[in-house]
């Protein structure tokens, strides 16, 4: 007894705790290692508590989930984000003892979960970093594309369960929110939710992978972002293995390259599951179609509110929040449930800075403003009791142009009453104009382009950078990039309006509208809608003359009639393609032109059209590439024109 009083004692004073003490045999007993068998920090002085947890899942797998809970809290509501990229990474920004630094950073702002007393619960989904099971891309629910009894929607479910049983400091009531593939999870929960699910917060959630999302663009496929993801996301469960590239040019790795299959199999992602899949389904068959979360919530009741967080210029998820918008608000009968926000804002910008993007500036920091009048309120009133109705209307829209907030009763909607959004088509003419006048019979019937493989017209200036988020010119505003370059290209076709003389505002999505031909028997055609600034901006020189994309997208030719079964083009005859452009909020000011651009290649971001039919272009040889003459026709026949949601008073 003694004994263990002196040593305790001895140990006290040496400032260690017995735990620390537990050692395995020293190698030299007479020279012991300085690092203790076991440290337990001393977090008294911290103002929240860390739980590191494995929650178990139905069918027995764990699913590691860090749990901050504010010191002293007490009938605090729970803020839950499930992530595949690194639960402890995304709760660690700083090695603090403050929970502000521990959380700022990617998560979600720190005017809503901090001052709103949240506790923070982040998950490592299935398969994922410190989580146990098997991991699919974007698991689908369990059915035709899941044969197993579990996916993102039975595990949310099971670990909410968890979570409200086992955080005493909880009042019970769980949020669910967050951006991207952590925007995706939050849709998933709202199929079969756990009663104690009061709200989701799918922020430019991945929706549609085939459609508009993060892997293709109307089946033109997504080479730069989707290759290196894939890769760095299903290598390892830990992400380990990254990524790599002998290139500082992407341009030129993927020119060398040569078709997107062979980039994939240089780098040896045969033996990653998605990436198989993605060969095997380079059309819109079942396989897309059954995983697209607005169809599948489409088909699901709705029964809790959910607010969407679109961004108007979002690099990776453009289509997924309007889409969902779109399939599930005609469900909410009392349109009280189903909300959405557009924001100025690039992927993800909503949790940032949100003054400007690049050049462009908006004339106060929306992101704060979203965070602190928009997303604070509306989740405080389900989920903090006593907490005062939000107020808010079904749409908040950023207006670009005018740098205003609209508070909006629907989507599309140009104002809160007394207008209207009219289709109003905006033709393609003759001599590269631009107008809302019907072109002219005695007018040249079609401008022309040389579309050479050799040469794809580069997406933004070279050198093509992959993803990444650091730097001046990377890849998080590239939707933002000056267009003037493009339009001087003997491969881009801009046609131009007269200088406006009063304002056009626009609210919804451009539908593309094209009347053209191929000399080959495949094509790619790319649409800018773009606010094209006067000469001089006094006081912000870089905006002289500069070409900013409102609304831009590609469409692959041969799935013209069918997104499920491609089919060659009929050479040299011209062909309608017609197909909506991501969603725009803007006013075209009075001195500004209206730009349209056409183009056959957006490269290295896409892959390339060898412009000749082959089945699968994932596999496209050398020779398939081949040069082709593009036309796009203004001819009263054959009228090429984007439809504009036009605003009218
Ligand atoms: N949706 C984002 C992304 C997915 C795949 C490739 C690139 C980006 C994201 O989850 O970050």
């Amino acid at each position: 007894m003694t004994t263990s009083i002196t040593l305790i004692l001895l140990l006290a004073f040496a400032g260690l705790s017995p735990a620390q003490t537990t050692a395995t045999p020293a190698q030299y007993p007479d020279y012991p290692s300085e690092t203790p068998a076991k440290f337990t920090p001393d977090t008294t002085s911290f103002d929240f508590t860390r739980r590191d947890v494995m929650i178990p899942m139905r069918d027995g797998v764990k699913l590691h989930t860090e749990i901050l809970v504010p010191k002293g809290a007490k009938n605090a509501p729970i803020l839950l984000t499930r992530t595949p990229y690194d639960a402890k990474a995304l709760t660690s920004h700083a090695d603090s003892s403050h929970l502000a630094s521990v959380l700022n950073g990617y998560d979600n702002a720190l005017e809503t979960i901090i001052e709103g007393g949240y506790i923070r619960a982040v998950q490592d989904i299935r398969g994922k970093h410190g989580s146990e099971g098997d991991y699919v891309m974007n698991r689908p629910l369990h059915g035709p594309q899941n044969p197993t009894p579990v996916d993102e929607s039975t595990d949310t479910y099971d670990t909410v369960d968890w979570l409200v049983k086992n955080i005493p400091e909880s009042n019970g009531k769980v949020g669910i929110l967050g951006i991207s593939y952590d925007g995706f999870l939050p849709l998933m929960a709202l199929v079969n939710p756990h009663p104690a699910l009061k709200v989701s917060v799918p922020m430019n959630p991945m929706v549609d992978g085939w459609m508009g999302d993060d892997w293709f663009h109307h089946g033109a496929f997504r080479q730069q972002g989707t290759i290196d993801y894939i890769y760095d996301q299903e290598a390892t469960r830990k992400s380990e293995e990254k990524w790599w590239s002998g290139y500082h040019d992407y341009y030129t790795l993927y020119m060398h390259g040569g078709s997107a299959g062979n980039v994939g199999q240089i780098h040896g992602l045969e033996v990653l599951g998605f990436w198989r899949k993605i060969l095997a389904h380079p059309s819109y068959d079942a396989f897309w179609r059954d995983q697209a979360m607005d169809r599948v919530l489409a088909a699901q009741p709705l029964k809790i509110p959910v607010m969407l967080v679109h961004s108007l210029w979002d690099q990776e998820d453009i289509y997924g929040a309007t889409a969902v918008y779109k399939a599930i608000k005609p469900k909410d009968t009392n349109n009280d449930k189903v909300f959405l926000v557009l924001g100025p804002w690039c992927h993800g910008g909503e949790i940032g800075d949100g003054s400007s993007l690049g050049p462009i500036r908006f004339d106060s920091d929306t992101g704060l403003y979203f965070r602190r009048e928009i997303l604070a309120p509306f989740l405080a009133q389900y989920l903090k009791d006593g907490a005062p109705p939000a107020n808010l209307p079904t749409v908040m829209a950023f207006e670009t142009g005018t740098n205003t907030w609209r508070r909006l009763p629907a989507w599309p909607a140009g104002c809160a009453s007394g207008c209207e959004v009219k289709p109003t088509p905006l033709y393609l003419a003759a001599g590269l104009k631009l107008g809302f006048s019907a072109p002219k019979s005695d007018d040249a019937a079609y401008d022309e382009y040389l579309s050479d493989p050799a040469k794809p017209v580069p997406f933004r200036a070279r050198p093509s950078q992959p993803l990444g988020y650091s730097g001046e010119l990377t890849w998080w505003r590239w939707l933002v990039d000056d267009q003037r370059e493009a339009s001087g290209r003997p491969d881009v076709l801009a046609f131009v309006s007269n200088v406006l003389t009063t304002p056009v505002k626009i609210s919804g999505q451009p539908i593309a509208n094209l009347v053209a031909s191929t000399s080959g028997t495949d094509s790619d055609w790319v649409v800018k809608l773009i606010d094209f600034y006067p000469d001089e901006v006094a006081g912000q020189p870089a905006l002289g003359g500069y070409q900013l994309m409102i609304s831009a997208d590609i469409f692959r030719g041969r799935y013209r009639e069918s997104l499920e079964t491609p089919k060659p083009i009929t050479s040299d005859k011209p062909l309608v393609y017609r197909w909506a452009l991501p969603n725009a909020n803007h006013v075209f000011l009075p001195g500004h032109r209206l730009m349209v651009q056409i183009q056959s290649a957006w490269f290295p971001l896409y892959d390339r059209n060898p412009q000749t039919f082959v089945p699968n272009i994932f596999w496209a040889k050398p020779e398939d590439y081949r040069k082709a003459t593009q036309r796009v026709y203004h001819a009263p026949e054959n009228a090429s024109f984007i439809e504009l949601p036009m605003v009218t008073m």
